[in-house]
């Protein structure tokens, strides 16, 4: 396995550069993939608008719940496993870094991950080929990162140089709660519920235009209701960055 710094969430923090946004999305709204209505399950259900969007109309919230999308029940129980099984014994050696106060993310431990076994591959082929249109570029490594029950992802923007459009996340082992935020009207906010096994694709203007970040375990709460955390491992395909932003 190749390690590939540039990837790891850690490192991608440390350079967060939101600005060319309204490039970008001219861009990569012609690139935005087709996704089935059909296909989407409890869509409404796992997000939850705060009331700017309902009294204001500067942020479109139909644009944010397009590019928002969560799939749940994504993976089957097997296939968590077979996943958890490959990478788990890597994960293992690797302690949880909770030291630094200034930190984006507090209680994890990360890995990329560019060759997987047989079975996995088909279970990353689906999420590739739900999320990105053909002929988008993707990054071949997949980003894994291991959050301890304490463990939280502060709010951030991932950093163009490191990623295109569109960030596509399994959930494994725990719910959780991702909060987006947007980056300069701050009272539009969306809270994400994503349950164990299940997928969701950040694309467009949710990836461009509001912070996200998973909820520590005191603030793990969704629609009122308590979202108790535990480790949460997730799973992260990602397109290359858009050329404008290659090194
Ligand atoms: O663990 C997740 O699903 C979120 C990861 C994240 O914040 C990111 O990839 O930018």
């Amino acid at each position: 396995m190749v390690l590939r710094s540039s990837l790891k969430l850690s490192a991608a923090l440390k350079s967060l550069n939101p600005k060319h946004v309204s490039k970008n999305l001219l861009i990569s709204e012609i690139n935005a993939p087709k996704v089935s209505e059909k296909s989407l399950v409890n869509k409404t259900e796992n997000i939850h608008l705060s009331q700017a969007f309902y009294n204001g109309k500067e942020i479109d919230k139909d644009k944010l719940l397009q590019d928002m999308l969560v799939y749940e029940d994504f993976l089957t129980e097997s296939e968590e496993k077979t996943l958890l099984d490959e990478i788990e014994p890597y994960l293992k050696r690797l302690r949880y870094e909770f030291d630094h106060w200034d930190d984006a993310i507090h209680g994890y431990r990360e890995t990329e991950r560019l060759h997987w076994n047989e079975d996995n591959s088909k279970t990353l082929k689906k999420v590739r080929d739900i999320a990105f249109p053909p002929d988008i570029a993707q990054l071949a490594h997949v980003h894994v990162l291991d959050l301890a029950p304490k463990g939280f992802i502060k709010p951030h923007i991932d950093a163009v140089r490191f990623c295109g459009t569109t960030i596509a996340g399994l959930s494994l082992l725990s719910d959780s709660v991702m909060r987006l935020v947007h980056d300069k009207k701050k009272l539009y906010t969306a809270d994400v519920l994503l349950k164990r096994r299940s997928l969701y694709i950040m694309r467009n203007s949710a990836r461009f235009d509001y912070t996200h970040e998973i909820l520590n375990e005191k603030e793990s709460v969704f629609n009122k209701k308590e979202v108790p955390r535990d480790r949460r491992v997730s799973i992260i395909c990602r397109n290359e960055p858009l050329p404008e932003f290659r090194d």
